[in-house]
Parts: structure tokens; sequence; C-alpha cells
């Protein structure tokens, strides 16, 4: 159809919506307030972790001039992937695996960057300009944009929220050499309420609005590549991958809705998966499984090590046999949490045994340092 609106803004907005996206907004191509500041706190006090590449481009993320010096304005997109159930059901199961909801569908990485593509050529065509598109790993500071486009404001568990869809909109971007008239940014509805900063099982917000990724179940189950330290392995609870405790208590979400797009949808098996079929899963079962999925992407190895701590975590000693057929797996990462979760599920007895037939030909240092360490955390029964 046609369209009738001569405006920019009206064209950009109506062909976004048409590509799926949920709110479009406008935003002047600089600086958000405070934004290179609080990096700077953020990296100085080494909160990102093993995420070295965000200080590799801490200079380029804090301000969209230095990404792209032609940029005039942004236009910020959201998009809805609103579940139809309640994420924290899934943590009471706990011969089952919790995906968070981001995950249980198809990788929006690959979603979304397909959506931006067609909305900046037609673009770039509509108004023979430039554009750059941006989604997720790019040095975009994409939360405190999306806030100064008015698309909602960062909580204080330092996501963005948003008054019509609550905790559950990705974000995605796309810069353009176009002057467009900006939106009004969105001020700060949180008020006195503090439920987000109260859920976090490990304890990973310092201060209301900033995060130590360090501590967040999401750094840890995904972009944690080593073992996990001990003292977060029981808060993990049966979170495999990401966690979501923190958005989905937010009271905003009373004015969420289920996500319009399909790809979106939690897919059957990757909702309540059970944790003995995903601990036995090879390589090719792994890559098999998570086709498409967001998950994908940390690999057998990781994914296992993570299913190994819901294990532990399970209460289940029946579940012991799953993991002591992983104590000579090849990886060191997947043999190490499983020492833990026997070390969890097994009486110092029969640990010990394990421990004399396994621990003695252990080639790994880590994973000798596990036997140990599990060994003499263990209370005599
Ligand atoms: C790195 C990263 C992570 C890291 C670090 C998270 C973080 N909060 O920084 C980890 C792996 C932990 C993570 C987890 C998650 N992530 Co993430 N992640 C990113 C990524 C790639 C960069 C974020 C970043 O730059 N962080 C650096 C810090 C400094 O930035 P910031 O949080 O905006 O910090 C602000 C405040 O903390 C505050 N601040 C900092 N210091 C100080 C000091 C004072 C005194 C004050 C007042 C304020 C203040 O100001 C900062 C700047 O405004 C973005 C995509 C992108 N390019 O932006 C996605 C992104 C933020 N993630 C996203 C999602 C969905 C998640 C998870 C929900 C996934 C899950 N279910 O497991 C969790 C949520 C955990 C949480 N509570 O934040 C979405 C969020 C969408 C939204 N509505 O906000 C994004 C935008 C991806 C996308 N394209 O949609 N993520
Ligand atoms: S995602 Fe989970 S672990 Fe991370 S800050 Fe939120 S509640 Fe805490
Ligand atoms: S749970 Fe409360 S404090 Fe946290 S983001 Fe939502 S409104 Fe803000």
């Amino acid at each position: 159809m046609p369209n009738s609106t001569s405006d920019p803004r009206q064209i950009i907005r109506d062909r976004a919506i048409a590509e799926g996206f949920d709110i479009v907004r406008f935003a002047r191509a600089e600086a958000p307030p405070n934004a290179d500041e609080h990096l700077q706190t953020f990296l100085g006090q080494g909160r990102h972790g093993t995420m070295e590449w965000m200080a590799r481009n801490a200079d380029r993320r804090a301000d969209p001039q230095t990404l792209w010096p032609e940029a005039k304005s942004i236009i910020v997109l959201g998009a809805n992937y609103g579940p139809d159930h309640d994420p924290l059901d899934a943590l009471a199961q706990r011969d089952k695996g919790a995906i968070s909801v981001y995950a249980q569908g198809s990788d929006y990485h690959d979603v979304l960057k397909t959506k931006l593509k067609r909305l900046a050529g037609f673009i770039a065509r509509e108004f023979a300009t430039d554009v750059k598109v941006f989604i997720d790993t790019a040095p975009v500071l994409e939360k405190p944009l999306a806030q100064a486009a008015g698309l909602g404001w960062q909580g204080k568990h330092t996501n963005l929220v948003s008054r019509e869809y609550g905790s559950w909109l990705f974000l995605g971007s796309v810069f353009t050499a176009l002057s467009l008239e900006p939106d009004a940014p969105e001020s700060d509805h949180c008020g006195q309420c503090h439920a987000c900063l109260d859920i976090c099982p490990t304890k990973a917000f310092p201060a209301p609005y900033q995060l130590d990724a360090r501590r967040c179940i999401s750094y840890l189950t995904i972009e944690h590549k080593d073992h996990i330290p001990r003292e977060f392995r029981e808060a993990i609870g049966n979170r495999i991958y990401g966690c979501d405790d923190c958005l989905a208590v937010c009271p905003w979400n009373k004015f969420a809705q289920v996500s319009r797009e399909t790809k979106f949808h939690a897919r059957a098996e990757l909702r309540y998966a059970r944790l003995t079929d995903l601990a036995r899963l090879d390589d090719a079962g792994f890559r098999e499984m998570f086709r498409g999925s967001p998950v994908k992407r940390i690999g057998r190895d990781r994914f296992v090590r993570n299913v190994l701590i819901a294990i532990g975590n399970s209460g289940e000693p029946v579940l012991a046999e799953t993991a002591q057929a992983l104590l000579a797996d090849p990886s060191p990462l997947v043999r190490a949490m499983a020492i833990w979760t026997l070390s969890k599920l097994l009486d110092k007895k029969q640990f010990n045994e394990l421990g004399n037939a396994f621990g003695s030909q252990e080639a790994d240092d880590a994973v000798r340092a596990e036997w140990s360490v599990s060994s003499s955390a263990l209370p005599s029964r």
C-alpha cells in the first residue's frame, strides 16, 4: 500500500512496524548523558569480568559520533519477546533445566538482524542516505540510547523497562545520516520499588542501577568460559542458560504482552527439558537440539557444565548416575563439574570411592583440585 504521509519519521515508523518491531523512536546521534562515565566506572571496577571486548571498544561504545561521525540520527527499535508463561515457574522443577526466556525461541540476533537490514535498506533507498545497522555485539550502548529515545528507562536492574511491554524488549538501532526530529527521553519510574535487587540469587547488584556482571548468572552460564566459581554454584539452582529473575519480578510486567513474533515463542523441547537428557548430549546431539537457538553459542562442554550444576542442586540422588557417567568425559570443564555434582548427591564414603578410582588417574590440575576440595567440603555422613 503506498504511504500517504510525507513525514520521514512516520514513513520509517510504519515500515519498522511492518517489519515486526513493536516500538520505534528517534534519538540524536550523540552520547547519552553520563554513559561514558558509567561505562568507565563499570570497566574500572573490572565488572565486565572476562568480556575483554567491552574494554577494547570502550571509547567507541559510549559515543555514536566516534563510531560513525556522519551519523545525525539514530532510530532505536524495540522488539517485544514477552512470554506466555511466568518464567519463574521453571525454577521449582528441580529435575528440569530453566533456559531464560530470550533463549527459548530462535536466536534474536539472527531474527532482528534480518529485520534491521531490511529496514535500513528501505531507508537508504527511500531517502537516498547512508545507514548503518547495530545489534547487541556491536559497540553501542543500546540501553542508554533507548532511554534517550524514550523507549523506556533503565531500571534498577540496569535493563530497559517499558511502560507498554515491561521487561521483555530486545533492542536494536539504525544509525542514519538523515536528520530526524528526536523523541523525548523517558524518565525513571522505579520509585521506591527494589524487587529486582532483592530477588537476585547471587547478589549481583552492588547498588541500584549497577550490575557486577561477574556475579550475574547470565554471565556465569553464558559468557564465562572457565570453571564456575564454587561460591555461585548453589545459587545458580537449575538455571542452565541465562537468568530472568530480576526481569520477571518487575511490577511493570503487568503491562507485558505476549510476543507477536512466533520465532520468539518457546520451542516445546526447550521449556522444561529434562536434566538427564541434556547431560547426555554429545557434540552432534547438542548442535542438533540447539540449531537456530542462541544456546548453541556456548558449545556442548560449557552447556553440560551448567546442566551438571543444576543436577547437583536437584536434591535427587537418582541423578548421580548421570553425573558419574561424565567423570571420564574428555572435557575438564565437564569432569570438574561432575565431581562437584556427585559431592552434592552422594555420601562421603561413596564419593571417596569414586575419588580413589578416578582422581588418581586425573591429569588436569583444576580437576584434581576439584576432587580434593569437594571431598573436604563433604560432611561425614
Ligand atoms: C554485556 C551485556 C551483558 C552482560 C552485562 C549486563 C549489563 N547490565 O551490563 C551480561 C552477560 C551480564 C548480560 C546479561 C543480560 N542481558 Co545483556 N547485554 C550486554 C550488552 C552486549 C552490552 C551491555 C553494556 O554495555 N553494559 C555495560 C554497562 C556499563 O552498561 P549499562 O548496563 O547500560 O550500565 C548503565 C547502568 O548500569 C548505569 N551505571 C553504571 N555505573 C553506574 C554508576 C552510578 C553511580 C549510576 C547512578 C549508574 C551507573 O549507567 C550505565 C550506562 O548508562 C547489551 C547489548 C548492547 N550493545 O548494549 C546486551 C543487553 C543489555 N542484554 C540484554 C539482555 C536481554 C540480557 C539478559 C536479560 C539475558 C538473560 N535473560 O540472561 C541479562 C540481564 C542481566 C541484567 N540484570 O543486566 C538486552 C537488554 C534489553 C533491555 N530491555 O534492556 C541487551 C540490550 C541486548 C539486546 N540487543 O536486546 N548482558
Ligand atoms: S539476571 Fe539473575 S543473576 Fe543476573 S542480575 Fe538478574 S537476577 Fe541477578
Ligand atoms: S523491579 Fe522495581 S526497581 Fe526493578 S526495574 Fe522494575 S520497577 Fe524498577
